[in-house]
């Protein structure tokens, strides 16, 4: 490999909102239940447990599978037919047992959410430290990408792998009461969090901690990133707290949703004091999801500071944003729900149109 040259750079995303121009979508087949465990547990609706413990390590159910693969479908034809370039994960079965030294996991998860362990910074792709077992080798199914992408120019990371034994959690975690402080399934022992738990507003980046993503984890992502950034921590209600992208989502220059159960307007950070931040309608969800709250409803992906794709049943949503000035593009993918993804979620956005420049005060 010359080291000359360095080729411009695939990857380039600095933000949630410029035009997308190319795309990683998740895939849902070869997907196992994730194994039981006080990590799953800390993060699950309640109403799922026994079910979940119940398929604990075996493949997912084929007509789930079949319903959340004619989702994806309808999204891979709105990403292709807005000339948007979608690249996919190697089609790598997460159904085998593995261990390592220290421990053995029945199964692995899902290839349904690239946006979990895989965060792009601009031209930087990092892949980030996962507190659960069952997703420990995930990123292995974009190895080919990543090869790809760094052989184009991109700067390819990867924080330190966490060990993940058995005291790093706390196996006598139960969910805090609604006026208990919160409380977390993993401890500080080991350096964890998950993209997924980050947004990115050119230099600001706004974060949650919750029960994959500790101080640790965000301490090693503040060194990591330096000067260029700043981040700035979000105060969530969640009592089951995972992934700012249900909690947090920024959509255009200074215009978030944000989630009513989750969030106080009035105690957003400083950084967001002059943005528009305006509480997402209620969910409109027929049926129960197994892996996630109800709240994917707000996990919208942007297509440029305009289009949002939004679940196409989420009539409320539609309206509100489309009476903010948003151009709502309706797609079916109340199915992939059951994989605990929405849009954000089952996508990385690898290239958008734009440059890193500041959002906030
Ligand atoms: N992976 C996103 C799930 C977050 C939530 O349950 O709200």
């Amino acid at each position: 490999m010359s080291n000359q040259s360095t080729p411009k750079a695939i990857v380039n995303s600095h933000n949630e909102w410029d035009p997308l121009e190319e795309v990683i979508v998740g895939r849902v087949t070869g997907a196992a239940v994730p194994p039981w465990h006080v990590s799953l547990r800390s993060t699950a609706p309640r109403h799922a447990w026994s079910l979940l413990e119940g398929m604990s390590g075996r493949p997912a159910p084929e007509p789930l599978v079949e319903a959340a693969q004619r989702d994806l479908d309808a999204l891979l034809g709105i990403l292709e037919s807005s000339g948007i370039e979608v690249r996919r994960p190697d089609p790598l079965p997460q159904t085998g047992a593995y261990s390592t030294p220290d421990w053995h996991c029945a199964a692995g998860y899902s290839l349904a959410n690239p946006r979990d362990l895989l965060m792009v910074l601009g031209d930087e792709i990092l892949e980030t430290p996962t507190a659960w077992r069952s997703r420990y080798f995930e990123t292995h199914a974009y190895r080919s990408l990543l090869h790809e992408y760094f052989r184009t120019g991109a700067r390819w990371t990867a924080a330190p792998k966490p060990r993940l034994t058995d005291d790093f959690y706390d196996e006598g975690y139960v969910v805090p009461g609604k006026d208990e402080p919160v409380r977390y399934s993993v401890s500080e022992r080991d350096c964890t969090f998950d993209a997924a738990d980050f947004v990115r507003c050119g230099r600001d980046i706004f974060y949650t901690r919750s029960n994959v993503t500790n101080e640790f984890g965000i301490e090693w992502l503040r060194r990591h990133l330096g000067e260029r950034y700043r981040i700035h921590r979000i105060e969530s209600r969640s009592r089951q707290p995972m992934h700012i992208d249900t909690t947090f989502m920024p959509l255009a220059p200074g215009k978030a949703l944000i989630n009513p159960d989750n969030i106080v307007r009035e105690q957003l950070p400083a950084a967001l004091d002059d943005w528009d931040c305006r509480y997402a309608p209620p969910p409109v969800i027929k049926g129960v999801l197994e892996l996630s709250s109800v709240w994917l409803t707000m996990n919208v992906l942007m297509l440029d500071p305009q289009r949002v794709l939004v679940e196409a049943t989420q009539e409320p949503l539609m309206e509100m944003l489309d009476a903010w000035g948003f151009t709502p593009v309706p797609c079916p993918f109340m199915g992939y729900y059951v994989y605990g993804g929405g849009f954000h979620c089952a996508t990385l956005d690898i290239r958008r149109r734009g440059e890193l420049r500041s959002y906030c005060k």
